[in-house]
C-alpha cells in the first residue's frame, strides 16, 4: 500500500510517498509556484547507509582517555540507550559540580531540520537551561558581522533579516538594481524552518518584464540568473568597500549627493565626506583610487555611480560579502551610498541585504506569529560570538573583544551539540579538531555519522523528521505545514525530545522538561499558543484538528500596498526615530568610535584583508570562495542524489577559469589538490568561463574526510573549510571570515584515496555491561 503524507524540509514542502515502511519518493507541495529539486533526496537521507543505528561511546573515552585524546580517530562501542542516557546525565552532573555550569558549551549552533517542536537546538537548550545553564553562542555564521554592525547604524537588523522593501515595490519603482554578490538562484532553494512558496523566480521575471536593469558585481557571472540579462562587473573578492566608497566619491565630486536626505535623516555625513574627499587623510576615494584595489575600471565605477544618482536605484548585497575580513565595512559603505543617493525609505529604492541569500526575502507577506518552542531561562550569562568557538576552546581564562565588550572565555569541559555541525560550519578544521581534543567529554545527537558525530564521545542516534510529527513554520513564508510521521524510527533512533526527557529524568527534572506533555500534547499546545497570538491580531486560523487533517494553512499575502523599509522614519524622522543613539542613520557612530579599535573607526573605511588578490600572492595565488552549495543545504543532503551526482571521481567540484587551469596544465574532470598552509583537499576540476580569473570556488558541505599524509592532513573528499582562515571579521563583529582565503591548486598525481565518509566509522564489539 502506498501512503502519501504531508511533510516539510528547509528545502521545501513536499508529500512523502511511503511504501512498506520506506520513503520511496516525494511530490512537491501543490501550492508551491516554483518547487526546488532538493526534496527528491529525502529517501536517500532517511535510509542512508550512514544513519546512526544505535547509541555509541568512543572506545578510548570508555577507557578514561579524555582531554587531548584521539577524538575523531577512535573506534565506537555500541551501548544500550539506558546506558548512554545514564552516561550523559552523570557526565553533565559531574562537570557542573566540579567546574561550574559555564564549563558546559551548549550553544549548539546549526540549522537542524524543519519542524519547530523537535528543533534539536531548542530541545537541547531547554534540557541544559533547566539543568543549571550553559555557555551559549550569539550571532550566526550567516551575517554575524552585519547583525552586530547594523543596530549601531540603522538601529535595527530588519535590513538584514526582513521585513525588507518588497519585490512588488522594486518592480513598480526601481529602474536599476545593483547587486553586490548577485542574486544567486541556488540560495533561494532554502527557507529556514521550511518554506511552502518559492516565489523569487516569478518575482525576478516580473522585474525583467518591468524593464529593471540589473548589475551583478561579483566574481561569478552565475550569481545572477541568465534571464535577468545583468551586466557583469567581475570585481576582485574583498574589494567591495573600495568600490562603494569610490562610488560615493564620484557622486560627491559631481555634486549629486542628496543633501536634504543626508541632513534630515543621517548623522556624521561630514565625517564620512571628509574621508571620502581625502580632507581627512589626504587620500581622495576616487574611482582611480579604487580601481587597482577592486580591479574594476575607474570609468565603470564612475559611470555606475552617476547612473545610480540619476534613476531610482535599489542597492543590495549578499550576506557573503560580510563573511570576510573587515566584512562590516562594505555593508556600512553601502548604507552610506544609499544615503548619498537619498533612496532609503522611498518605494523601490534604498538598501537591503540578502535578496539573493535566502528564499522569502522581499516577498510580500504579513508579519504573523510563528510556531516555536519557547526558550527557557539560561542561568549562565556567558555568551561568545558563534564563530569564535575554536578560540573559546583554545584559550580559557583569556579575554575576547567583541562589540565594545571584553568577554572572559570560560574553561569548557563538556560540549553538547544537537542540530549543528561545527565540522561543517567552522573555518580551519584542522585547528578546530585540535581544539576539540581539549574538553573532557563531547556529546552529540545526530541522525547521521557526520563529522561532528565522529568527533563525539557519546553519540545519540536521532530520528529524522520523517520519523516524527511536527509543525513547520517560518517567518519568511506564508504557509504553515503539518509534518506527519511517515515511517517508524530507523534502527534505535529516538527523537531528541524523548532522549533528553530521559536525561532530565536521570537528573531529577523530567516533569519540568516535558511539562507532562508527550509529542501530540506539545504540538496541540504550541499550535494553540500560535492560534491565540493570531487571534490577538484579528487573524482567524482553524483549530488544530482541522489544520492537521488539511496539512497546511495559508496566510494570503496583503492584497495591495507595497512594503517599503524605513518609510515611516523617512516620512518623519522626529516622530519615528531609528533605534540608534541619534535616532538617525549613523554614517558616523560615536559608539563604535568609542570602542577604540583603530581598525574599526567611527565610519565606513577601506581596510585591505590580509588574504586577498590585492596582497602577497607569491605562494598562494588563487582566491578561494567557499559559497553555499546548489546541491545541498550545508552538510545536509551530501549523501543524497543531487550532491552525489555533482561530484567528480567522488570529489567535490572546484571551479576555475580556463586560463588558470591552462597555466597549471590542468584539464576539466581531473582530480586536483587544493592547498595552503592550513590544509589541503582533493577536488574535481570544472572549468568555468564565467569566473573572474584568479578566483576559484568550492561550495561548502562535502563531509570532511581527513587522512594523515606525509605532506600533512588531507581531506580526500573536498571540504573547503580545511583551507579557510579562522579569524574574526574584526573586534566589532567577530563574524566568520571564510571568504578571505588564498590557495594554490596543482594536479593530484598519487593514487586516489577512497572517500569513506558516507559510510559508518569503525565500530568495536559491544561493551560488556557494567563498565564505563
Ligand atoms: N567556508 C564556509 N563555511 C561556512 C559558510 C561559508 O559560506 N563558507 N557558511 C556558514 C553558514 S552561513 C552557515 S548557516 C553554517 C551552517 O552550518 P550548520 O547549520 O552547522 O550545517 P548543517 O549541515 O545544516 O548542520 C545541521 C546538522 O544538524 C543535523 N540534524 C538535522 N536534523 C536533526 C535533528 O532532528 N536532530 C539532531 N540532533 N540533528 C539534526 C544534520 O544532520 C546536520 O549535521 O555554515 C557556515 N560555514
Ligand atoms: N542551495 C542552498 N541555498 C542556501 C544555503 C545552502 O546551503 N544551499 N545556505 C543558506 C544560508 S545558511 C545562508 S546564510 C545563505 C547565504 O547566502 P550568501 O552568503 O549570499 O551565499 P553565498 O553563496 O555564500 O554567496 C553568494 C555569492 O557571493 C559572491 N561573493 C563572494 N565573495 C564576494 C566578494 O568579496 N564580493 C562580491 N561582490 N561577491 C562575492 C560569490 O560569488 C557567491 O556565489 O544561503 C542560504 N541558501
Ligand atoms: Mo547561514
Amino acid at each position: 500500500m502506498v501512503l502519501i503524507t504531508p511533510h516539510a524540509a528547509h528545502w521545501g514542502y513536499f508529500d512523502a510517498v511511503v511504501e512498506e515502511g520506506r520513503v520511496i519518493g516525494t511530490r512537491p507541495f501543490a501550492r508551491d509556484p516554483h518547487p526546488g529539486p532538493l526534496i527528491e533526496g529525502m529517501p536517500d537521507l532517511v535510509h542512508a547507509e550512514c544513519r546512526i543505528d544505535r547509541p555509541y561511546v568512543r572506545e578510548g573515552w570508555l577507557r578514561g582517555e579524555r582531554r587531548g585524546s584521539a577524538r575523531g580517530r577512535d573506534r565506537f562501542v555500541p551501548v544500550p540507550w539506558d546506558r548512554a542516557v545514564r552516561l550523559v546525565a552523570e557526565e553533565t552532573a559531574r562537570v557542573r559540580a566540579e567546574h561550574g555550569d559555564a564549563s558546559i558549551l551548549g550553544g549548539s549552533y546549526g540549522w537542524a531540520s524543519a519542524g519547530r517542536f523537535h528543533h534539536a537546538r531548542s530541545q537541547l537548550q531547554r534540557l541544559l537551561g533547566l539543568g543549571g545553564g550553559f555557555t551559549t553562542q550569539v550571532t550566526n555564521y550567516s551575517y554575524g558581522a552585519g547583525m552586530t554592525l547594523m543596530p549601531h547604524v540603522l538601529g535595527t537588523n530588519d535590513v538584514v533579516t526582513g521585513p525588507v522593501t518588497d519585490w512588488r515595490s522594486i518592480v513598480g519603482h526601481a529602474r536599476l538594481m545593483v547587486c553586490f554578490g548577485g542574486l544567486p538562484l541556488k540560495n533561494g532553494l532554502v527557507t529556514a524552518g521550511g518554506g511552502g512558496a518559492h516565489e523569487y523566480v516569478p518575482l525576478m521575471r516580473q522585474a525583467v518584464e518591468a524593464g529593471l536593469r540589473f548589475v551583478n558585481v561579483s566574481p561569478l557571472r552565475d550569481d545572477t540568473a541568465g534571464f535577468l540579462g545583468a551586466e557583469w562587473v567581475p570585481i576582485r573578492p574583498g574589494g567591495d568597500a573600495a568600490m562603494v566608497l569610490a562610488m560615493i566619491g564620484a557622486i560627491v565630486a559631481a555634486g549629486l549627493e542628496d543633501r536634504k536626505f543626508l541632513s534630515r535623516c543621517t548623522t556624521g555625513w561630514d565625517r564620512l565626506r571628509a574621508y571620502v574627499t581625502g580632507e581627512a587623510d589626504g587620500v581622495p576615494k576616487t574611482p582611480e583610487w579604487a580601481a587597482p584595489l577592486c580591479d574594476v575600471p575607474a570609468e565603470r565605477i564612475r559611470a555606475l555611480a552617476l547612473e545610480a544618482a540619476g534613476v531610482p536605484t535599489m542597492l543590495t548585497a549578499t550576506w557573503s560579502i560580510q563573511r570576510a575580513e573587515h566584512g562590516e565595512q562594505p555593508w556600512w559603505a553601502l548604507v552610506a551610498l544609499a544615503s548619498a543617493l537619498g533612496g532609503i525609505g522611498k518605494p523601490g529604492q534604498g538598501i537591503a541585504f540578502g535578496y539573493g541569500s535566502i528564499n522569502g526575502m522581499g516577498t510580500a507577506r504579513r508579519e504573523l506569529p510563528t510556531v516555536n518552542l519557547p526558550a527557557t531561562r539560561n542561568p549562565v550569562r556567558t555568551a561568545i560570538p558563534v564563530a569564535r568557538v575554536t578560540e573559546l576552546l583554545e584559550r580559557p581564562g583569556e579575554v575576547l573583544r567583541y562589540n565594545g565588550r571584553d568577554i572572559v572565555l570560560p574553561d569548557i569541559r563538556l560540549v553538547f551539540w544537537a542540530g549543528g555541525n561545527p565540522f561543517h560550519h567552522h573555518q580551519d578544521l584542522n585547528r578546530l579538531a585540535r581544539a576539540f581534543s581539549r574538553p573532557e567529554t563531547i556529546v552529540v545527537s545526530e541522525p547521521w555519522w557526520t563529522s561532528i558525530a565522529r568527533h563525539a564521545d557519546i553519540v545519540l542516534p536521532a530520528t529524522t523528521t520523517l520519523e516524527r510529527n511536527d509543525i513547520a513554520s517560518a517567518s519568511r513564508d506564508r504557509f504553515l505545514r503539518a509534518m506527519h510521521r511517515a515511517v517508524p524510527p530507523q534502527g534505535q533512533a529516538r527523537n531528541d525530545h524523548d532522549a533528553f526527557a530521559d536525561v532530565a529524568e536521570a537528573l531529577g527534572y523530567r516533569e519540568r522538561f516535558t511539562e507532562g506533555r508527550d509529542e501530540g500534547a506539545w504540538l496541540r499546545h504550541l499550535y494553540d499558543r500560535f492560534r491565540r497570538a493570531c487571534d490577538a491580531l484579528g487573524e482567524t486560523v482553524p483549530d488544530f484538528d482541522r489544520f492537521w487533517a488539511e496539512g497546511h494553512i495559508e496566510f494570503a499575502p496583503p492584497a495591495a500596498g507595497d512594503f517599503v523599509g524605513f518609510a515611516d522614519f523617512v516620512a518623519d524622522p522626529a516622530a519615528a526615530p531609528l533605534g540608534t543613539p541619534s535616532g538617525k542613520v549613523e554614517l558616523y557612530s560615536e559608539t563604535i568610535a568609542g570602542f577604540g579599535d583603530p581598525e574599526v573607526p567611527g565610519h565606513a573605511v577601506w581596510r585591505a584583508p590580509r588574504e586577498w588578490l590585492g596582497g602577497d600572492v607569491s605562494r598562494f595565488p588563487l582566491h578561494l570562495l567557499s559559497n553555499q552549495p546548489a546541491t545541498r543545504l550545508h552538510g545536509q543532503l551530501d549523501p543524497a542524489r543531487a550532491a552525489r551526482a555533482s561530484k567528480i571521481e567522488g570529489r567535490e567540484p572546484i571551479r576555475m577559469h580556463p586560463a588558470d587551469a591552462g597555466a597549471r596544465g590542468l584539464a576539466a574532470g581531473q582530480v586536483v589538490r587544493v592547498f595552503n598552509d592550513r590544509g589541503a583537499a582533493l577536488a574535481g576540476l570544472v572549468l568555468e568561463e564565467g569566473l573572474r580569473p584568479g578566483v576559484v570556488t568550492m561550495s561548502t558541505g562535502a563531509w570532511w574526510d581527513p587522512r594523515e599524509t606525509e605532506a600533512g592532513p588531507l581531506c580526500v573528499h573536498g571540504n573547503a573549510n580545511v583551507l579557510t582562515r579562522d579569524v574574526g571579521t574584526s573586534s566589532l563583529g567577530q563574524g566568520a571570515s571564510a571568504q578571505s582565503c588564498l590557495v594554490q591548486v596543482e594536479a593530484w598525481t598519487g593514487p586516489l584515496p577512497e572517500v569513506r565518509v558516507h559510510r559508518p566509522p569503525a565500530i568495536a564489539r559491544e561493551a560488556p555491561a557494567g563498565d564505563g
